[in-house]
């Protein structure tokens, strides 16, 4: 696998449909240089939930999480580019909101750990796991070609 090919997964949660910043967390990892491969509007089924936070099970904020991610629609995405994984966590910001940087999503739209409104897959382990349980293969589209790829990774 080349470089050029790292994937992540992220999904604007149920607070960032609601607050109409879909097209705000798109936008800042678009303009990061990242390809976009895939993207659903979708309510996860409880299932789906539990398997997407299954590292999490067992710690005291799990059942609230879960209550969270399943209480609207998210959007769901995969990207692909060099360090895709640190661009799109970069562009997202710390865990906690009161602790995100300024110019980050959560830095400059959240405040609060619980209602943090973008998540970002923390390794590409998890990103592999992530993407294929939210997207068939088929779903993926990887073909196309990024016109500014080539002027924003020099490749
Ligand atoms: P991440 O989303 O930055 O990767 P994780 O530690 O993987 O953060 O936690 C997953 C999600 O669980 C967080 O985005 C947040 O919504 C929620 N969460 C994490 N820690 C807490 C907490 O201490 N209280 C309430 N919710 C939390
Ligand atoms: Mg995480």
């Amino acid at each position: 696998m080349s470089d050029m090919e790292e994937r992540t997964f992220v999904a604007v949660k149920p607070d960032g449909v609601q607050r109409g910043l879909v097209g705000e967390v798109i936008r800042r990892i678009e303009a990061r240089g990242l390809k976009l491969i895939a993207l659903k509007f979708v309510q996860l089924p409880l299932e789906v939930a539990l398997s997407h936070y299954c590292e999490h099970e067992g710690k005291p904020f799990f059942d609230d999480l879960v209550k969270y991610i399943t209480s609207g629609p998210i959007v769901t995405m995969a990207f692909q580019g060099k360090h895709a994984v640190l661009i799109a966590r970069s562009v997202i910001g710390a865990t906690n909101p009161v602790q995100a940087a300024m110019g980050t999503i959560r830095g400059d739209f959240a405040a609060e750990i619980g209602r943090n409104l973008v998540h970002g897959a923390d390794s590409v382990e998890n990103a592999k796991r992530e993407i294929s349980l939210h997207f068939k293969d088929s779903e993926l589209i990887t073909t196309w070609h990024h016109t500014g790829e080539q002027w924003i990774f020099g490749s």
